[in-house]
């Protein structure tokens, strides 16, 4: 397949890789938006929120466990940070591998969209 987050994660081109696990890894955007802008996406191969179902919802779970950890670890906890999925192309989607993207050490705009 050919989808440049699954390339990432499986090690065919670099990944600056912050957290891995048996079925997530968090890696820095290379267009960071913020002081600290990292990526969590699911190792198997995921379009978008919209392909997740019921019996896939513990995945999304986990990706807020895991984004709440990296903040923690990233010392952005106490002042706040924004964890954000685009989903399709209106969404802003632009990789087609579902990510959640972590966002913060900066105040960030309350304005959506
Ligand atoms: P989205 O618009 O939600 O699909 O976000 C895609 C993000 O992926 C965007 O912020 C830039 C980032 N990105 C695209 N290509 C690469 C890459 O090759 N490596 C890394 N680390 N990030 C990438």
């Amino acid at each position: 397949m050919d989808c440049i987050f699954c390339k990432i994660i499986g090690g065919q081109i670099p990944g600056n890789f912050v957290y891995q696990d048996e079925t997530v890894v968090a890696f820095r955007d290379i267009n960071p938006v913020a002081p600290v802008h990292i990526l969590i996406a699911p190792r198997e191969h995921i379009g978008s929120l919209a392909d997740i179902t019921e019996e896939r919802a513990g995945l999304v779970g986990h990706m807020a466990v895991v984004a709440n950890q990296i903040a923690r670890q990233m010392g952005i906890a106490e002042n706040g940070y924004r964890v954000t999925i685009n989903n399709g192309p209106e969404g802003g989607q632009v990789v087609p591998h579902l990510h959640m993207h972590l966002l913060g050490g900066r105040q960030l705009s309350g304005r959506l969209g």
